[in-house]
């Protein structure tokens, strides 16, 4: 075999060392809340014991099979049989380095199961085949997939589920937590840095499992405010003889309002609140960009966007699909 031939598993080399590019936005490495820099922390202890071990590990297998490796004209070694105290080291050795990983582990555990602090801000998450739905009981406000929280405010997160079991998971923020039917669990984290964090489910919950995304906005404390005050009360009035006013009649034509709450509007609570729609940066849970042309995509044809949807196809003469979306638009 020609040498190039022999080396070339080497033209794959490019292709691994292209995955240590980035950017890495659910990165777990780049902890930006208490939580999430615990997780991190323990994380780096337990792999550096790990690379200790290896280290070891490996050097002895080399060394042993140097030194003992056939040799011409060489005895057979005598082979040995019950050695007590190498037993007792080795078994000894792995419950030590057990130890090691436990403890930190269940200190761990037990730091990030803490009660929320008293000033925390309680937000429900709740899951659905394939959204995200988030409550703000304090402040009266229901929105979906793009979860706000203020910078350097300890949240807490009551995760529960409307269907089946989801895994809420914004590496950034924190660690996962699965939704469990019939039970609430919670994240209590402090983030510690303004920027946007995106996310996903990740717990195998049926089709469009893997479109079902999530984006968490941390915000000043001025700017989650101006949020909060933008998305209570009723949604923009359309104004009379306007094309949002037609695609306002259209949304109750079309039955949107069976499925949809838009205060004032209607009360449907099969899909996202869609009262102030018009403010988020992404539909249909982080798949679609909050444009004109998504919009109309995505109402044209939702299934064949996000298999499975349980937002159904519904004909339409394009004259209401371009005044429902313009309706959709002015919610903000
Ligand atoms: C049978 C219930 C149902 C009906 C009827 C329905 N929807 Fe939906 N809608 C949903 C569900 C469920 C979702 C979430 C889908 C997903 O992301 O997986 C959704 C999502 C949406 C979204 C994206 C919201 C977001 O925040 O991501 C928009 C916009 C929307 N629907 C508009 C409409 C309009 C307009 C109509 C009427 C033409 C309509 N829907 C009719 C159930 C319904
Ligand atoms: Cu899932």
């Amino acid at each position: 075999m020609p040498p190039y031939r022999r080396h070339r598993w080497l033209t794959l080399l490019p292709l691994v060392l292209a995955a240590c590019g980035g950017p890495f936005p659910q990165s777990a490495l780049h902890p930006e809340s208490d939580y999430a820099r615990s997780l991190d922390a323990l994380f780096h202890g337990i792999f550096w014991w790990a690379v200790l071990v290896f280290v070891l590990v490996e050097s002895l297998l080399l060394f042993i099979l140097l030194r003992y490796r056939q040799r011409a004209g060489a005895a057979t070694p005598k082979p040995t049989h019950g050695h007590t105290v190498l037993e007792i080291a080795w078994t000894l050795a792995p419950a030590l380095i057990l130890v090691f990983i436990a403890v930190p582990t269940m200190r761990t555990i037990f730091a990030t199961q803490q009660p929320p602090a008293f000033n925390a801000l309680r937000i429900e998450v709740i899951g659905h085949q394939w959204w995200w739905e988030y409550r703000y009981p304090a402040a009266g406000i229901v929105t979906a997939n793009e979860l706000h929280v203020p910078v350097g405010r300890p949240v807490d997160l009551e995760i529960s589920t409307a269907d089946v079991i989801h895994s809420f998971w914004a590496p950034g923020l924190g660690g996962k937590r699965d939704l469990i039917p019939g039970h609430v669990n919670r994240i209590t984290f402090t983030a510690e840095s303004i920027g946007t964090f995106t996310g996903q489910c990740a717990e195998f919950c049926g089709e469009s499992h893997a479109n079902m995304r999530l984006r968490v906005a941390v915000e000043s404390d001025s700017a989650f405010r101006a949020w909060l005050a933008g998305q209570g009360g009723l949604g923009r009035l359309a104004a009379k003889g306007s094309v949002e006013e037609k695609g306002r009649d259209a949304f109750r034509r079309y039955g949107c309002i069976a499925c949809h709450t838009v205060t004032g509007v209607s009360a449907g609570v099969i899909g996202p609140n869609l009262t102030h729609v018009g403010s988020r940066t992404t539909i249909a849970a982080g798949v679609l960009p909050n444009t004109a042309e998504a919009l109309a995509r995505w109402i044209g044809d939702p299934p064949g966007v996000k298999p499975g949807a349980r937002m159904p196809k519904l004909p339409m003469a394009p004259a209401d699909l371009t005044a429902l979306v313009a309706y959709l638009q002015s919610l903000k």
